[in-house]
């Protein structure tokens, strides 16, 4: 065992480059403490994090209520596989069942897996309850979607850096452009569909939100071809985008809703698939599972973690903050500057276009400089900057960070 104690950042740098995989090129800051909406680094920089690793901690960092569960859980019982019963599990689905509105769930462990869990579902719903004859289940994706790593859900990716080399691919599958209800209603005239998936905002593709008549239409469209309406909310749900989830920004409930990342408050990987009976019952004993799926310990802290977005509101913060922050990168950025050309997002999922060709490294080298400034930001595809920072903020650290990104970027040379 090596001691970290005082190694420096350039130093745990060297070790994650020399000993890890080289499957991420991180922004050059080694984090060592998080507490709500702030993260130090290894020398003791504070931060405000506008990640909040991917939206997994939009309760904040280390959110005493949901660290408390797990420890007290911790201490208790971790894991029993699904063997047995365990005296969390059940408390747990009843809880997230009420809270989203759904006969079931699904419990398992990261996004991806719940993303596999729905598509297995659906091709199952497909077969058994729709009448697709065998293995003829079409599955229909959005473009520029991002639903996660595994083979099966690449085979659906349009990014060549997620599906480059990694060949042969999921058959069953069809791919439309985002957005476009027409391309829908195409692809739907195949009696073979068995469902839809789509995130309500494209997180990875850039913060990109459709308009507004999209997400309900495609849902009704789905019903009228008796096809499922799938909504990937791993990024977009728990208060994200400033309702509970994306889609209620509508009057549709998903046929099947995957939920992840926040579920955990980031603790560790905690992920959910909900839908109604006629859906989840498809799957019988031994057809699907995982080891940790349901375990104890994720069970309290989910409890936990969707308990601290009810009491603390973080759906309207989000809301209400999202507003001041989308206003004044519209007034001080975008109407005043030519450095960029556009700010958009929902709730405080957001993001602004630096005016610069997609290739460039101007967004990362202003990350760069934001980091240098006290705040945590991540470039996605060359010109685009998330900002997600955890929903526990509150106004005047949100306009103190607003100070910062504009006067960062007004500042900013090449
Ligand atoms: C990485 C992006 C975010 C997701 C949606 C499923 C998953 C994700 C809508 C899978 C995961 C992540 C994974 C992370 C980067 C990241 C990401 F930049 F790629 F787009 F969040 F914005 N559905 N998103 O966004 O969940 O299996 O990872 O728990 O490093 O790959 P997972």
């Amino acid at each position: 065992m090596i001691s970290t104690a005082k190694l420096s950042s350039q130093e745990l740098m060297q070790l994650e480059d020399v000993n890890g995989a080289h499957n991420y090129h991180p922004l050059p800051v080694v984090l060592s403490i998080g507490e709500g909406v702030y993260v130090w680094d290894a020398e003791g920089k504070k931060y405000y994090d506008f990640l909040s690793a991917y939206s997994a901690v939009n309760q904040g960092h280390c959110h005493p209520k949901i660290i408390d569960a797990l420890v007290e859980q911790a201490k208790t019982l971790t894991l029993t596989s699904r063997a047995f019963y365990n005296d969390m599990l059940g408390p747990y689905e009843k809880y997230i069942t009420d809270f989203f509105g759904y006969d079931k769930v699904l419990p398992i462990n990261t996004g991806v897996e719940a993303v596999e869990t729905a598509l297995k579902l659906c091709r199952k719903w497909a077969y058994k309850v729709k009448g697709v004859p065998v293995n003829q289940a079409k599955i229909i994706f959005a473009s520029a979607n991002f639903h996660g790593r595994t083979l099966g859900v690449i085979s659906a990716s349009t990014d060549p850096d997620s599906t480059g080399g990694f060949g042969p691919y999921m058959p069953g599958y069809q791919i439309i452009p985002y957005n476009d209800l027409a391309a829908l209603e195409e692809a739907l005239q195949d009696p073979n569909v068995a469902g839809f998936i789509v995130e309500p905002i494209q997180g990875e593709a850039g913060v990109v939100v459709p308009d507004e008549g999209y997400l309900p239409g495609a849902y009704d469209l789905c019903k009228k071809h008796n096809a499922l309406f799938i909504a990937d909310e791993v990024q977009t749900g728990i208060a994200r985008t400033g309702k509970l989830l994306a889609c209620n920004y509508f009057e549709f409930k998903p046929d099947i809703l995957i939920l992840g990342k926040a579920l955990s408050g980031g603790v560790f990987p905690v992920s959910a698939v909900l839908a109604r009976d006629e859906i989840m019952l498809t799957i019988l004993p031994g057809e699907h599972g995982s080891t940790f799926g349901g375990n104890p310990l994720a069970c309290a802290v989910a409890m936990a973690a969707l308990e601290v977005v009810r009491e603390e509101n973080l759906a309207e913060n989000a809301m209400r903050l999202g507003e001041i922050f989308r206003s004044r990168m519209q007034k001080e950025l975008v109407d005043k500057t030519d450095m960029v050309t556009l700010v958009r997002g929902k709730g405080l999922l957001n993001a602004i276009i630096i005016n610069d060709t997609e290739d460039s490294k101007t967004a990362w080298n202003m990350c760069v400089k934001l980091a240098e400034n006290g705040l945590l930001a991540k470039p996605t595809h060359g010109n685009i900057i998330r900002f997600a920072p955890p929903l526990v903020m509150t106004e005047e650290q949100l306009n103190e960070c607003c100070d910062i990104i504009i006067q960062t970027i007004i500042n900013f040379e090449e």
